[in-house]
């Protein structure tokens, strides 16, 4: 790579013989994470994805849908491009190994390694795997079963080119360990090498005859054949950088800074291209990383099975960029993850709903206040200690991501910019601006603190700015910044000291509504997966049930027997987060907890004339949690706090000792 700014970050290209899932979007949005990043700091990224189009999964694709291959390539491809929209993908390049430049770069190639002696013809017969479109030997068979798939397998004998791999063994090891960076994570360069020290490399297959198979690029020495789809799929990460860039590019990007790819298609990239590249004189790419495999409920997911992510299904319910943050909030990026609703709707409530979108909001709300909506400067020390422990995390943050974003370590990432959240939210309940807002003497303090957290709110909206482009924006513009995350930020942006204007802030709509399990809050998450039987067609979104508009109960008898007071339940919650309900001066919108990874609500409570929506953040209140659910001003209530008083409130009803938050009140 001739300019070191420059970085090519590539996707595998997908086979096009079913709607993308949520296994594809994992790959995808991870490149568009690490391209966001480094475009943001200046680098010159090139980042490809695309569509594998020839091979025997896609023309079976097409047989089925009782169309010719092109036309079902043509029909599926834009279910990739509209998915990679909504999700926010800013690839450079959307590459189609249908496309006729791709063809000739790959003829051109094959035809090299053909004059070089490198590609030779001869006999072959073995055991035939017509899933996974590989022979395999005796040896490998069990039972007549494919030791991939399980699926049977034919014997099959025909005449073959073959590619010379077996000869690069040695040169690839050397490869490897010379380079310790060019397969990860640890444990899959472990797997290559493990392989390469163990076991023979044989040469590579790399034509079909076109009896067997006719959808792919043909041979340019042999009219009878195609190429074997990998030669074909692997190309384009070359070819790519010949016809689809601006400008001339292979010397700029190539060789490719990382391939990310799954750990199903490891072999391929590690083995089949580096010594393909070998061969032709290519200088093999930076990185290989292998991710590892969504599985759904504990299971594989597979069609079969109708348990298929879809990934359409989970924006139209929690958002783009919720998605995003839930892909690589908590599996470690190299590391199998389980995906389940119940999960993703836990992070969510916690990550998002109560920790971005509550710091935010309280902070904000609080500027508007007591600062007159504007950020103020900051003044003397509030409180020292947590002062110099958010300035010490804030001031390594950036180091630290950047750290984190050469080695992929996408969660580790996040587990940090959310450390710094954690810290803040800690600094507000403690600092009690709403305390210090009582007297004129604790302005300066007062002002300190609205100040650190406006602080690190502008720092965090530019960290999560890979992950959650949207919401960054959102962040900064609600902060009144006027960044374009378009461009390169300046290195200021990244520094914990750098001069922060006193500018008017400019409260927005909150960024993430709560989510429901079930049909009775504000937003629900449905069934996310492709039903077996779906089509090529974009699957209609699930529509959210609409929240239950019940009216309130009637009024209580004068006397009530025992069974009747049982009926009601009483229960401690905790407050997350409180704000003024819009033209209401006595309704406070609150957000309890009923504890650890157990249930929230959101309880709408006359008792705003009392009490500052900030001073009951982290309060433990007594709610009736049986209550069904009413609107009041439109918006749903979930329950119903006691307090002490008749028309006017005089008092929250609380609990003298220190008790969970969910515990039964009787
Ligand atoms: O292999 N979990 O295409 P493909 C995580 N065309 N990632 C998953 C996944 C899962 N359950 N399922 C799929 C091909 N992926 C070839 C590639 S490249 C020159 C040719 C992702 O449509 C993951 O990135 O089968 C995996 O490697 C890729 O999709 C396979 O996509």
């Amino acid at each position: 790579m001739s300019n070191p700014n420059s970085l090519y970050i590539t996707t595998p290209i997908y086979y096009v013989n079913d709607v993308p899932h949520i296994g594809h979007a994992y790959t995808t949005v991870a490149a568009d994470v690490l391209a966001r990043y480094w475009r943001l700091r200046g680098r010159d990224v090139f980042f490809l994805t695309g569509l594998d189009e020839h091979g025997q999964k896609v023309q079976q694709a097409a047989v089925k849908a009782g169309i010719d291959a092109q036309a079902h390539c043509d029909r599926l491809a834009p279910q990739f491009q509209e998915l990679w929209k909504r999700l926010n993908i800013s690839h450079d390049a959307f590459i189609r190994t249908t496309d006729a430049p791709h063809k000739s770069a790959v003829q051109r190639y094959l035809q090299e390694l053909f004059n070089a002696g490198l590609i030779y013809k001869a006999d072959y017969t073995g055991w035939y795997c017509t899933f996974d479109e590989r022979f395999w030997t005796e040896k490998d068979v069990t039972a007549g079963l494919c030791p991939d798939c399980k699926r049977p397998v034919e014997q099959l004998s025909e005449h073959n080119y073959f590619f010379k791999m077996g000869q690069y063994q040695e040169r690839l090891l050397d490869h490897i360990k010379q380079h310790p960076d060019f397969i990860r994570p640890e444990s899959r360069r472990n797997e290559v090498l493990g392989f390469l020290t163990t076991q023979t490399l044989g040469d590579l297959s790399i034509s079909r005859p076109k009896s067997r198979l006719s959808w792919g690029i043909e041979l340019p020495f042999d009219k009878d054949c195609v190429t074997y789809v990998w030669f074909d799929a692997l190309v384009n990460y070359v070819s790519a950088l010949e016809y689809l860039s601006k400008k001339p590019a292979f010397d700029e990007f190539w060789p490719a800074s990382v391939h990310l790819v799954g750990k199903d298609i490891l072999t391929t990239h590690a083995v089949y291209w580096s010594t393909m590249l070998m061969a032709l004189n290519l200088p093999l790419p930076k990185m290989i990383f292998a991710h590892g495999w969504w599985t759904v409920n504990g299971e594989k997911m597979s069609k079969s099975r109708g348990n298929v992510v879809d990934p359409h299904k989970i924006i139209e319910t929690i958002g783009t960029d919720a998605f995003r943050h839930f892909l690589f909030r908590e599996v470690p990026f190299g590391q199998d993850g389980d995906f389940s609703q119940t999960t993703m709707v836990t992070i969510l409530n916690s990550d998002l709903a109560n920790g971005i979108g509550n710091l935010l909001s309280r902070t904000l709300t609080m500027i508007e206040r007591f600062a007159n909506s504007t950020i103020p400067a900051a003044g003397p020390p509030a409180l020292p200690e947590l002062e110099a422990k958010i300035a010490a995390a804030a001031t390594s943050l950036p180091g630290k991501i950047e750290h984190g974003f050469r080695s992929l370590a996408f969660r580790e990432n996040l587990q940090a910019i959310w450390e710094l959240i954690g810290l803040c939210d800690e600094y507000i309940d403690k600092a009690a601006p709403w305390k210090l807002a009582k007297s004129p003497d604790n302005l300066p303090q007062l002002n300190t603190v609205l100040h650190t957290a406006s602080r690190a709110l502008r720092l965090i909206s530019v960290l999560l700015y890979p992950y959650m482009p949207h919401t960054a924006g959102q962040l900064a513009q609600q902060l009144g910044l006027s960044w374009d995350f378009s461009k390169p930020l300046p290195q200021t942006a990244y520094e914990w000291g750098a001069p922060f204007p006193q500018a008017k802030i400019c409260k927005g709509p909150g960024l993430f509504p709560r989510i429901e399990t079930q049909p009775q809050g504000a937003k629900t998450v449905s069934d996310a997966t492709i039903p077996p039987q779906s089509t090529a067609a974009i699957p209609t979104p699930a529509i959210p049930a609409p929240p239950p508009t019940t009216a309130a109960a009637p009024a209580a008898p004068a006397q009530i027997t025992i069974d009747d007071f049982m009926k009601i339940q009483l229960k401690t919650a905790k407050v997350i987060s409180a704000e003024r309900v819009p033209k209401s001066e006595k309704l406070l919108k609150l957000q309890v907890s009923l504890g650890e990874g157990g249930e929230q609500r959101q309880i709408v409570a006359g008792i705003g004339k009392k009490y500052e929506p900030e001073a009951l953040i982290g309060k433990m209140i007594i709610i009736v949690a049986n209550l069904k659910p009413a609107k009041l001003m439109g918006i749903e209530s979930q329950g119903m706090v006691l307090a002490a008083g008749d028309s006017e409130v005089r008092g929250l009803a609380t609990i003298l000792e220190d008790v969970d938050p969910g515990t039964k009140v009787k």
